[in-house]
């Protein structure tokens, strides 16, 4: 399994901030603008539950995390959180914690449960947005509303397998916006199209450990689905953005833009010019194949299209038109980020389903010095220097207001008790907060925001229910809810640092 390919696979390190490798990083408190927003971010299939409830149709994770032998840790999202039901507790929740905003995503079957253009509304869904929205906007908490994290309606799945078909996917995906635009839009001012279009392109469809886990083994050709499941999330993402400018912005005076995730990569050995070369172009395989088209309007940069030539989908010209017309509408940059990695140049010719621009990942420079302590997941080591200096490269690049809209990691101990006193999670966010004042008041990056991943320990896809993201507990078999000591550290930390310290840039 490739280190991607494991990443959803839980690790058993304990983690030690002073390690022996030298890695000593204390949390300086640093401020934050006066203006900084905080929040925390959830997705629908991972806390909602209620799986077939009041008419909700099936997603591919409903099928995905039943299938047999288990590709999801035996584990399933039938239940998980149980929010559907508790919806009300966790906004008084979230009340109690002082938070400025929250990040959710809209499960598509439950408002359109076969998804298609032509199907039915389902009102008892919409009904539950609703409500969660109006309880929200009473507790003066901002909604920020992802349409799509991850959880295809399998309708759309078994007509033309989604994200394959670009032209059938838009036109679907046009009409479910146009739906949560016009039902929610009257109370919601930014929006968020795709959740991560990287993950569901590598992760979906090469390597297979996400719903529908297409790749080599399961007989998928792994070396073109993936750019194609990419162009579909990018062409459908400026086509619905138009959409918003055109028909909803005027009256509703909103915000929308798309969540890109990335590492920040290092060279693998500082002193060779081709593992400096190799971590620029990571992170443009990473973050330019979307960021591009998506923010400057333009074609995949030209470093993709050398290595995977007519692997690459052409944009048509009545796309790249689009894609132009629509770059300048995105009002922010949405940034998932959660670890470094170093980058090295790999000798030999890429493989044929390369996806990283030919490099190897680790986690270990040429000198043997790790890239930080290791968290509850293996690929998640905290090293908030290269937070900083993502936020710099995104700022540089694209030239827009960025919100962090993931940010965390699992601690190590899951132990009720020792997860509850969650020093490394406090820690964490901590330093990554340090960080981003770095990087606004050092760097001048705009920064206008921050969403702890995650409200709550949550079904974490195929890892099921072992890696806990949350900064408030969950006890999954009575389903209580208990705020960790990094849910009182961050309202805390962000009623002090963000005192008296006006943004100057
Ligand atoms: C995000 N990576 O996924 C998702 O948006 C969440 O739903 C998920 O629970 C969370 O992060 C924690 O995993 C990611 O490889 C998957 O950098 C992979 C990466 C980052 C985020």
């Amino acid at each position: 399994m490739s280190q991607e390919a494991s990443m959803f696979a839980a690790a058993s390190v304990v983690a030690n901030y002073n390690s022996p490798t030298g890695h000593d990083l204390l949390v300086e408190e640093l401020p934050l603008p006066a203006d900084f927003a905080w929040g925390t971010a959830t997705a629908a299939y991972q806390i909602e539950g209620g799986a077939t409830q009041d008419g909700k149709g099936m997603s591919i994770w409903d099928t995905y995390a039943h299938l047999k032998p288990s590709r999801t840790n035996g584990e399933n999202a039938d239940i998980t959180c149980d929010h559907y039901n508790r919806m009300p507790e966790d906004v008084e929740l979230m009340a109690s914690l002082d938070v400025d905003v929250y990040r959710f995503s809209i499960a598509w079957s439950r408002v359109v449960p076969l998804g298609g253009r032509n199907d039915p509304v389902n009102e008892k869904g919409i009904a539950f947005y609703n409500e969660l929205i109006d309880r929200l906007v009473a507790r003066n908490i901002e909604p920020v509303v992802t349409l799509y994290h991850w959880d295809a309606p399998q309708a759309i799945y078994d007509r033309y397998e989604a994200f394959l078909n670009t032209e059938e996917f838009r036109a679907d995906f046009e009409r479910y916006a146009r739906l949560c635009f016009s039902r929610f839009g009257s109370r919601v001012k930014k929006w968020v199209t795709f959740n991560e279009p990287y993950i569901i392109s590598i992760f979906a469809h090469l390597n297979g450990t996400l719903a529908p886990g297409r790749c080599r083994e399961a007989g998928t050709d792994v070396k073109t689905e993936p750019w194609r499941v990419g162009h579909t999330a990018i062409v459908s993402h400026a086509a619905v953005v138009e959409i918003y400018a055109e028909e909803f912005r005027p009256s509703q005076h909103g915000e929308i833009s798309i969540v890109l995730n990335g590492h920040f990569y290092e060279p693998y050995d500082a002193n060779k010019q081709a593992d400096i070369d190799a971590a620029e172009r990571r992170l443009i395989f990473y973050i330019g194949w979307f960021g591009d088209p998506v923010f400057l309007g333009k074609d995949y940069p030209a470093e993709m299209r050398s290595y995977l030539g007519a692997r690459l989908p052409e944009f048509t010209p009545e796309e790249r038109n689009l894609i132009r017309r629509a770059a300048h509408i995105n009002a922010f940059y949405g940034m998932n980020h959660y670890s470094t990695k170093y980058a090295r140049a790999l000798p030999r010719p890429p493989a044929d389903d390369d996806w990283t621009g030919n490099i190897e990942e680790s986690s270990v420079d040429s000198e043997g010095k790790e890239i930080g302590p290791v968290s509850g997941l293996g690929w998640l080591r905290v090293a908030p220097e290269g937070f900083r200096k993502l936020l710099k490269w995104v700022w540089k690049r694209y030239h827009l207001p960025i919100i962090v809209t993931e940010n965390g990691c699992p601690s190590t101990d899951t132990e009720m008790e020792k997860a509850v006193d969650d020093k490394f999670r406090q820690r964490y966010f901590g330093l990554y907060l340090d960080a981003i004042s770095h990087a606004i008041y050092e760097d001048g990056v705009k920064v206008l925001g921050y969403c702890a991943w995650s409200l709550m320990d949550n079904y974490e896809w195929s890892a099921g229910y072992g890696p806990r993201f949350g900064i408030v507990h969950v006890d999954f078999e009575s389903l209580k809810r208990t705020p960790k000591n990094s849910a009182y550290y961050l309202r805390d930390t962000f009623k002090s640092r963000r005192k008296a310290s006006p943004r100057d840039v």
